[in-house]
Parts: C-alpha cells; structure tokens; sequence
C-alpha cells in the first residue's frame, strides 16, 4: 500500500514540505471512536491519539483527526501512534449535531464525491434529498444520488420516482441500483476513479454497507441495522470506515444518520435552489422574505405552478434552520468571549495574589 492509494496528493506533499513535518510519517484516518482513531499509513494500521497539545488547544470538533483526514503521526512498535498534526482538509462534510445547536459534528474529510443513497421504498423522501444536497453544496463535495432496492418496486414506480426526482432536482446524477440484482451497479462503477475519495451518506438500513461490499467483491462492512449498533465494541479496531477497492477508488461508510440538521451551510442552499434565488432576483423588495410580500417573485412562481409548493417549503424550513443555527454560533462564540476574558482576569488577579 502506498499513501497515493489512499488519495494523497501533492498538495498534501507540498503542505507536508512547507510546514516541516517531514520528520513526520504520513497517514490517512480510517476509523475514529471517542478520540481513539485508526491511521492507515504504508505501513500498516495504527490505533492513534492525538497529542495532548492538540487537545488542550482544540477550539472545536473540527480541530480534532475526523474519518478521510490525513495527519503527520509518529508510530510506535506494531500498533501505536500519535497524531501531530492535521493537513488541510480541501472538503469537509458536517452537519448540525443532533442536541448541541450551534455545534457541528463532521461526518469525513476530503471527500470527492458523495453518494446520497435513499432507498425507494418507505426511505424515499425527496425533502430529504435536498437536505443532503445543500450539505454537499455546502462542502464542496460533488453529489450522485444513489436510488436503491429498486427490486421491491416495479418499473413503472421506479420510472415515477426518477420523474419526480428529476422534476425538482437539476443538474446532479441519479443512479436507480439494486444490491439484490446489481442492477445500475455499471452506472455506479463508471463514476469511481482511482486516487478519488466517495463517502456513503443516508439512512440506516438503505443499503449503504451492503452497495460497499458489493463493490469491493469482499464482505468488509458489517450489514444490517441491528448488527451495526450492538457491535459498538471497546475498540475502535473492530470496525473500518474506509476501504479501497480494487480499481482504486477509496469509499468511506458511514453509520447512518436519523437527522440531518443543517449546519452553516455558506453557498449550500443557493446552489441547492438556485431557480429561488434567480427568482428572488426579480421580487419588489430587496430584503423580501417570500412569505407575504406583494411582488415576490418567488410567491408568483408558487402560485403559477412554476416552482413547486413542496420544494418552496422545504427551502423556507432549512432557511429557518440555517439561520438559526448561525445565532447559535453567535451566541456561542459571545459566551465563550466572556468566559475568556473572565479567565484573563483571574489568572491576573491569580498573579496580584488577591486569591
Ligand atoms: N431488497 C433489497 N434489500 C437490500 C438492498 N440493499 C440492502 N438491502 C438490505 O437492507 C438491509 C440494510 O442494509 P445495510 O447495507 O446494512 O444498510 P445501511 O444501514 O445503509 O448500511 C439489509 O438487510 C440488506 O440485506 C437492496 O438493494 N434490495
Ligand atoms: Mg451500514
Ligand atoms: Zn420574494
């Protein structure tokens, strides 16, 4: 194995030269459990931690190794390393964690593509689609939507759901598969490049295992919902995040997600709706929020039947969350302000001995 098999690049030899890490070995984090990580470098599997310089000075979740990160690490005898430092990640797919507003949890980092697999039978929901998308959007990672067990349904459905599909959705591939029959698994496998990163994103229980099993001819993933949760062991080696397959693409998998909340998404919803901020270019008031305004644009698109109702209300709900969830940060970064200063002020009155 050598670390281009794993998707390193020269950006990240450059990076690795010019912040004189060559002292450093190289890897890629494959797996991660409670800050306990597993490191594939070209010598083999590492259990990893991080330095406690590392931890101390971490502002946030996305100062820690996430799943698809490389990181410059010392290894020690067979197994052991410490990670020292992380490389700049060049996409990083997050989503708003569920019970912390205002944090974000990161699902894996440099990311190419990412494989948005609804299954079509009760898993299929197209608002859900959009939610996924606007997180790509947001981190520059490219979308394929990936339709699966298309053997439970008939082609007349099959064919009704691409319409649908497509009725609301520009401009991103849509695969219908089915791991019971492979069928569209030529479709899937054309996309996969060597050196090139795919992440599995969806539900659990849509088929996302089972696809990257399948792909790989070996049985690496754990399938199954009821399986995957009780075989959260002690350690994190007893499960892989990401494998490479034989024709050199590199799939991460990811357990499967009940919510996707959105978390700050910069470009996400303007590229995920681009026809309503084309519209909105056209609405009477500069800061229109298309709910009442006489003139808006986007209203007018609603009630011609131009733009469809559900497509509007799912872009007004995430609008919703999205600003809520940048207060959040807001609100969060004022408190720790404060708590800072107040710290500052201790350690002076520490030094003043007035404690
Ligand atoms: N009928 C049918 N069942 C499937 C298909 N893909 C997966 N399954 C089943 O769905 C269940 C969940 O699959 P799994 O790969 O573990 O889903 P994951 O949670 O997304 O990783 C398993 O029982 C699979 O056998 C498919 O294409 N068709
Ligand atoms: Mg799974
Ligand atoms: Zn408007």
């Amino acid at each position: 194995m050598i670390l281009e098999d794993l998707g390193y690049n020269e950006n990240f030899e450059k990076f690795r030269i010019e912040n004189n890490l060559v002292e450093f070995e190289v890897g890629r984090v494959i797996a991660e459990h409670k800050e306990r990580y597993i490191v594939k470098t070209d010598k083999g599997e590492f259990e990893a931690e991080i330095t406690g310089n590392m931890r101390f000075s971490a502002k946030g979740r996305e100062d820690f190794p996430a799943v698809g990160d490389w990181v410059a690490l010392t290894t020690f005898d067979t197994d052991f390393a410490i990670i020292h430092h992380i490389f700049p990640r060049f996409s990083i797919i997050k989503r708003q964690a569920v019970g912390h507003f205002g944090e974000a949890q990161i699902i894996a980092a440099n990311i190419d593509y990412a494989f948005i697999v609804q299954a079509v039978d009760r898993d299929f929901n197209i608002n859900r689609l959009e939610r996924y998308l606007t997180i790509c959007n947001t981190s520059k990672v490219k979308p394929v939507i990936v339709l699966s067990k298309t053997d439970l349904i008939d082609e007349v459905r099959i064919n009704e759901i691409l319409e649908s599909v497509k009725s609301r959705i520009n401009n991103v591939p849509v695969i219908a598969i089915s791991n019971e029959t492979q069928s569209g698994f030529e479709a899937i496998k054309s996309i996969i490049e060597k050196g090139k990163t795919y992440c599995l994103l969806g539900s659990s229980g849509v088929g996302k295992s089972t696809l990257l099993n399948n792909l790989s001819g070996k049985a690496v993933m754990k399938t199954d919902t009821i399986s995957e949760s009780t075989n959260r062991g002690r350690h994190v080696t007893s499960h892989r995040e990401l494998i490479v397959l034989e024709n050199g693409g590199i799939l991460i998998d990811n357990p499967g997600m009940r919510e996707v909340g959105i978390a700050d998404s910069e470009n996400g919803l303007e590229i995920t709706f681009e026809i309503i901020y084309q519209l909105s270019r056209e609405c009477k008031f500069k800061d229109c929020t298309h709910t009442q305004e006489t003139g808006c644009a986007v209203l007018d698109a609603v009630e011609k039947g131009e733009l469809e109702k559900d497509a509007y209300d799912n872009y007004m709900k995430m609008q919703k969350e999205k600003a809520h969830y940048e207060s959040t940060v807001v609100e969060r970064r004022k408190k720790d302000k404060v708590f800072g200063k107040m710290m500052k002020n201790y350690k002076k009155d520490m030094k003043k001995n007035k404690y």
